[in-house]
Parts: structure tokens; sequence; C-alpha cells
């Protein structure tokens, strides 16, 4: 397991989530040894953070034996390499563990190249004037290319495979958007599942459809989505389980998972799922209504499904909400009570 520090700042007041931190990190294959916190009045344009702070986290670093370092923010290109030039450890930003996880997660070939897309465009502001990426250590978490193949780091190639790339996803949105059509003939009602990363949004799906697809304790687990037909009481539905949101997805995956989240666009309603055990829930709501917002899916009608009841004291309702169900897709309760609700939403409306 590779030892890394985390690096977090609190801005305007805001404290970060660091538990979400280590646990992208773990999903990354990394243990944590140690943490700071700066508290940042504003972003100091060379290093994000201040030069002192650098050179604190530097002798953190060679007082740990820590020999990554992962920031809790985007960096910039030049932001990166000032830090590399004070800190003896490979920096890695937010995007880059992000996009190391989906390339973790990535099965398909579809999935494989939209993460392969995304990494290169994070790359290639990156590239030094001899075209060759700065990186001072090769393997562990932020270096994967798409499943185990390493990427090449020399510009034209990359600028040369990210047009190939472009031009296949161009084609696998018109391959998706023909079977969203045909689907939408069909006339079978669509249930889109959304929700924050590792809400529980596979395990509902699979207490759904007797599906058995993998859920498990770690972020953005499910990249693809899943379909499956179903029946609600008498009648047929298909559901869609879809990659989970976080706050603050880098813009290169936002594009690249488009079409992975058009899926959405045809459904009837949409479900979204909350853990409702999480006391951050709320925060994690709303990113997620800002995403399906920003991808013109907020007129879809909602229930919101307060999942991971079961963590919760017995009876346990939140004031003031309406429209939430409250289930625990784990244990399967509550599922019949939510299937009544998509029913009503869906058929008797
Ligand atoms: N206690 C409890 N755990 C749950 C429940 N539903 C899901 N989990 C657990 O939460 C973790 C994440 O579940 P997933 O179904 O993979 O979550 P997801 O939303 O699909 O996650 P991503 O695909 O990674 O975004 C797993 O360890 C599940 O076993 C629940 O109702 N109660
Ligand atoms: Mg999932």
């Amino acid at each position: 397991m590779e030892k890394f520090l985390l690096v977090a700042a609190e801005e305007k007041g805001i404290s970060p989530d660091i538990d979400e931190l280590k646990q992208l990190a773990r999903t990354a294959g990394g243990v944590c040894v140690g943490e700071k916190i700066f508290k940042l009045k504003r972003i100091n344009p060379a290093y994000y953070i201040g030069r002192g702070q650098a050179e604190e986290v530097a002798k953190f670093c060679e007082e740990l034996n820590a020999k990554t370092v992962i920031f809790d923010f985007d960096l910039k290109p030049n932001q990166t390499r000032n830090l590399e030039g004070i800190i003896p450890a490979k920096i890695i930003d937010r995007t880059r563990l992000i996009l190391d996880i989906f390339s973790r997660h990535a099965h398909s070939e579809d999935g494989k190249n939209q993460v392969e897309l995304a990494q290169l465009e994070y790359l290639l502001p990156r590239l030094t004037g001899k075209g060759i990426f700065l990186m001072q250590q090769v393997g562990g978490i932020g270096v994967r290319g798409p499943g185990e193949k390493k990427l090449e780091y020399d510009r034209r190639r990359i600028e040369k495979r990210i047009s190939v790339l472009k031009r296949k996803l161009k084609d696998l949105a018109k391959r998706r958007q023909i079977q969203r059509r045909r689907r939408l003939k069909s006339k079978i009602p669509i249930v889109a599942i959304c929700g924050y990363t590792n809400a529980g949004k596979t395990t509902l799906f699979n207490a759904l459809t007797k599906a058995q697809a993998t859920a498990q304790d770690k972020l953005f687990q499910t990249l693809e989505p899943l379909t499956r037909k179903a029946k609600i009481f008498d009648k047929e539905v298909i559901f869609v389980d879809t990659v989970g949101f976080i706050k603050n997805l880098p813009p290169q995956l936002i594009n690249a998972f488009h079409s992975t989240l058009e899926e959405i666009a045809p459904a009837g309603i949409v479900l979204v799922v909350l853990d409702i055990s999480d006391p951050l829930w709320l925060l994690h709501r709303e990113v997620v209504l800002k995403t399906l917002a920003e991808l013109g899916f907020d007129k879809i009608p909602k229930i919101f499904v307060a999942n991971k009841c079961d963590k919760l004291p017995q009876n346990f309702v939140i004031k003031n909400e309406k429209n939430f169900v409250y289930i625990s897709a784990l244990k399967k309760e509550g599922i019949e009570m939510l299937k009544s609700r998509i029913y009503e939403e869906i058929f008797e409306k």
C-alpha cells in the first residue's frame, strides 16, 4: 500500500471533507499516514497554499516517509511544478486522484476510452517544454492509464490519440442514442437511479431488479450505466443504474461521462438515492440536484430515496421533507413502499 499525506484547505470558512478525501484515496489503493489542513485567506498563484505551508508539508513528508501527497483541490500545472520543487514526493491533486479511480473501474471498451480521453486532456497542459510529463515516480496512485496500460507522454502522440478517442466516443454517443430511441419506442417507462457516489445506488438497483451488479464500499464502483428490465407489480419498467456524483467533479470527466449520464434523459422518473446516515447527505443532495440541472434533467420528476436507514434509529424521519421514501437497500426494507411510489408516479399520474 502506498503511503500518502493529505493536504486540505479551509477556504472562506468552509472546512474540507477529510473523510471523503480519505475514502477516495483508499479507493485508489493508498493508506493515509498524516494530514494537514491549512486555513487559506487567499490562493497563492504559485503554490495554491502558502510557500511556508508547502515547506511545512515537505518536512512532514520526510518525517513520515510519505512518497505521495494528495491535495484536496485542483492544482494548475505551474502550481504542481512549483510544489514538486519544494516537496520531495509525488504530487497528486483531486482531479488526478479521481481520474485514477475511474481508470481502475473502467472495464468496458467504451468506459476505458472515456477515461483515457479525460486523462490525456488532463495531461496535455502539464507536459513540459520537452514534451515529457514531469513525474518524479512511476507507478502507484495517479499514474495509471486505463486498465493497466501505460500512458505515453509525447505531445504529438497524445494529440493524435485524443482525436481518435473523440471520434470513437462520438460513435458511442450515436450508438447510445439509437438504443435510447429503441427503448423509448418500446414505451416501457424508464426509472433512473442517481445519487452521490457510495449512496447505495447499485445495491438498490440489485434489490429492484434481482440483478447482481457489484456494489462495494468504494467510490465510483459503477462507471458505466447498467440497464435492466423488471416488473413493478403487473407493469414492466427499465431501471438504469448510473455513475455516482461527487462535488468538484473534474470538468474533463463531466465531458467524458456526458454520454453515460445521457441515459437519464428519457427517464420518466429519477430516484435520487441519499445515504441518510451520512451527516453530509444534504450537501450531497445539493451536488446531485445541481449536476442534474446542469445536464438539463431538472424537469424530470424525482423521488428522494433515503437509504441506509438500518444505520439509524427506527422510525427516523426528516422534518419538513415530503416526497421521501425511507429504505434500506441492503436489508431490503422499504422496497415495496418504494415500488408503490414509483408505480403511482409513472402509471397513475
Ligand atoms: N448499512 C447499509 N449499507 C448499505 C445500504 N445500501 C448500500 N450499502 C453499502 O454502501 C456501499 C456502497 O453501495 P453501492 O451500492 O456500491 O453504492 P453506489 O451508490 O452504487 O456507489 P458507486 O457506484 O461507487 O457510486 C456498499 O458497501 C453497500 O453494501 C443500506 O441500505 N444499508
Ligand atoms: Mg454503483
